[in-house]
This record gives structure tokens, sequence and C-alpha cells, in this order.
């Protein structure tokens, strides 16, 4: 049988990788978009990397970038996948209020670019397009479960890129009958999480804590809400969501939601650490033997903040068949052991 062929923009990060070893699981022939970087850009792929010598490939990497139309249509042209991934994002919620019309650019327009490519090659009975939607499109919601039928409401310009990104994936899959979908993901960790998100934040702080090679750990709001799932589970889903007969969007969550304080003492926990929390606001401070080791910094606050977000994947549940595996605590355990081996 003819392997299927999947094209992945945004291969190097946490998402690209897990997506790369569950495809070529499944026997498919992974390609993947990698931007030109001054310094290596493909720490997640070392365990799938194969030499460009090689004549049966199944993994090939090839440098493009998703504000880049013309690399887009023909690498898409030159690749014919069946299926194309789209998880290329400035993906740092604090960081697009640094830099909003680059974010706007990215994670807003470089859909359009894709989506456009698939049209004007001729391709839209062919090629299938996954959309990497964010449950930070609901932001200030005021629900206290969010799914499909929830209405957006984005709190900073990588939110209103995303909006953006959704809409536009659902106009090219009504006006052109292209098989496109937007998967809606909540929070989703593992040991090869970005450092800068708050989850890799902690657990490579505690870690180096607890081996005394460092003594403060400087966080922001400690009460926002997330619901947290594990990167693996979540690539599952990406791909069921293209498996199915009819296009459609999908949430993708635990239906669970903990604060950053609570996810803290639970990574604490499994350390050996309890902490003692004393203080407000700015002054919070998180105390081990009298030692105030956890301390709250303004610069990590957001100048607008997303406080509660909690999935229900009951849709994903019953179409998909989909259900996350991987609970918090082992998620916890995972990324524990993998900052210890490398600490
Ligand atoms: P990530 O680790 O930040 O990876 C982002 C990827 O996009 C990297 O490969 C990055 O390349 C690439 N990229 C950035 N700008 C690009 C450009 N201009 N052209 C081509 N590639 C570009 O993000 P992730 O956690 O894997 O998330 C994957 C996708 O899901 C993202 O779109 C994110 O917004 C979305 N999402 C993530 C979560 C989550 O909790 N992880 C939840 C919902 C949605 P470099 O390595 O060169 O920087
Ligand atoms: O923040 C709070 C922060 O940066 C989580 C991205 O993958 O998931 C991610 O976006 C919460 C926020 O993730 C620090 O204010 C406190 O309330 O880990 P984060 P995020 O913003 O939820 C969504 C679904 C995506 O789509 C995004 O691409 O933690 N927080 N103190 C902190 N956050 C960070 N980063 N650093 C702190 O020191």
């Amino acid at each position: 049988m003819k392997k299927k062929i999947a094209l992945i923009f945004g291969v190097t990060g946490q998402d690209g990788a897990y997506l790369s070893k569950f495809l070529l699981s499944k026997k498919y022939i992974v390609h993947g978009i990698i931007r030109r970087s001054s310094s290596f850009n493909t720490s997640r792929l070392e365990d799938i990397y194969q030499e460009p010598n090689l004549k049966t490939r199944t993994f090939i990497l090839h440098y493009g970038d998703i504000i880049d139309s013309s690399s887009i249509r023909s690498l898409i042209s030159k690749v014919m996948p069946d299926e194309i991934y789209n998880l290329a994002a400035q993906s740092h919620v604090a960081v697009s209020f640094e830099v909003p019309e680059y974010t706007g650019n990215v994670d807003g327009l470089g859909t359009l670019r894709i989506l456009d490519a698939i049209k004007s090659l001729n391709k839209v009975k062919k090629i299938k397009f996954y959309q990497a939607g964010t449950s930070e499109m609901f932001g200030g919601t005021q629900k206290s479960y969010q799914d499909e039928k929830t209405p957006f409401n984005p709190q900073s310009p990588y939110a209103a890129g995303k909006v953006y990104a959704h809409n536009i994936t659902k106009i090219y899959r009504d006006a052109y009958s292209l098989f496109a979908c937007n998967g809606i993901l909540f929070n989703h960790e593992s040991p090869l999480r970005g450092e800068t998100f708050v989850t890799k934040k902690i657990v490579k702080a505690l870690v180096r804590i607890k081996l005394k090679k460092q003594k403060v750990l400087f966080l922001g709001n400690l009460y926002s809400k997330r619901d947290w799932g594990h990167a693996k589970d979540y690539v599952e889903a990406m791909w069921r969501i293209l498996n199915q007969k009819t296009p459609d969007d999908f949430v993708i969550a635990t239906n669970k939601q903990y604060t950053i304080k609570q996810f803290v003492n639970l990574v604490g926990k499994k350390l050996g650490f309890k902490f003692v929390w004393k203080g407000k606001g700015l002054n919070e401070k998180g105390y081990l033997n009298n030692m105030p080791v956890i301390q709250i910094k303004k610069r990590y606050f957001r100048p607008l903040e997303v406080k509660n977000l909690k999935g229900n994947y009951k849709k994903a549940k019953s179409k998909l068949k989909w259900k996350p595996k991987i609970g918090i605590i082992k998620l916890i355990d995972e990324m524990i052991k993998y900052e210890l081996k490398n600490a």
C-alpha cells in the first residue's frame, strides 16, 4: 500500500516533534519545514533525524518560512502531501504583546498563506489541512467550561491572530470544499516544552533548587487556572481530526484545571518540598526552611490575563473516540525525570 505523506509546518517545536514520531509510527512519510537559524533549532528531532544522503528516508526536512508565500507554495507542490499540519506559530502569549505585528503575520496570515497555496495549486480535493487552534481564543470567557460552541473572546495579539486563523480555515472549508479542520487545544506540556512556558519553568527551577544549583524561582500570576494535558495525547487527536469522514472543529482538553500555585505545590510535593506561602500580591512568597524560594515579579504579568480555562472534550470523545491518557501527576513525573537527567 502507498504510504501516506504528511507535511508539518512547525516541526521543530514541542508538538512538531511528538507529531512526527506519532506519524512515523503510523508508517507515514513525514516532511517538516524548518527555519534557517544561526544556531541549531532541531534538538527535539535528534532521535528521528535521518541522513539527507539516505535514499529510503521517511523523515525529510526542508527550509521554509510561513511568512514566505513562495516557499510555502513550492514546498507543497514538491511534496504533494496527503495531510498538512500547521503547527507553526509565535506561540508565546506574553511575547505576542512585545511583537504584535509579527505574531499576527505568522499566526494569522501564515494560515491563510497555506490555505491559499492549496487552493491555487488546485489541490483542495487531495490535501487535508489541520490548523493548530488554541483555548486562548476563548480568552476572557465567562463560561466555567469551554467547548466548540463557546464564543471567542481573545485577550492577546496571539489569540487574535489564532482567531483569524480559525475563521479563515472555516471559510476555505465552506467556500472551496477543502478538508480543513481546526483543533482547539488546551495547554499541553511535556519534557520537550519550551523553556519559558510556566510548567517547564517551574519543573526545571524546582529540580535545580533541589540539586542546590538555583536559589529562587521568579513567577508572575499564581492564580490563573489552566487545563493541562500531555502533548503526546494531543498530537494523536490532531491525526484523528484529519482522519474523520467529514472536516470539523474539535476541543481537545482534560476537563480538569489547576492554578499555577497548585502546579508549583504538586511539583514540590514530588520533590519532597512543602512550601509555606506567606504574603499577598507581589509580596507573596513560597518558603522552604524559612528561605523565600518562590517570589513574584511584576515583569511576568501580562497586560491582559486569561484567568480561567477548562475544556470540555465531549465531542472529541464521541466522534474521534479520543480521550486523554496521561494525567497531570504522570506528566509531572515525566518532566521531573527529564530535568533530573539533564541537570
Ligand atoms: P512551539 O514549541 O513554540 O513551536 C512552534 C513551531 O513553529 C516551531 O517549530 C517554530 O520554529 C515554528 N515557527 C515559528 N515561527 C515560524 C515561521 N515564521 N515559519 C515557520 N515556522 C515557524 O509550539 P508548540 O507548543 O509545539 O505548539 C504547536 C502549535 O500549537 C502552535 O501553533 C501553538 O500556537 C499551538 N498551540 C499550542 C498549545 C500548547 O499548549 N502547546 C495549545 C494550543 C495551541 P523554531 O523552532 O524555528 O522557532
Ligand atoms: O502561561 C502564568 C501566565 O506561558 C500559563 C501556549 O502554549 O498555552 C500556552 O499559553 C499561565 C498564564 O502558557 C509565569 O500568566 C505565571 O496565566 O505557560 P504559559 P499560556 O499563556 O497559557 C496556550 C493554550 C497556547 O496556545 C500558547 O501557545 O501561567 N504565569 N508566572 C506564567 N507564565 C509564564 N510563561 N512564565 C511565568 O513566569
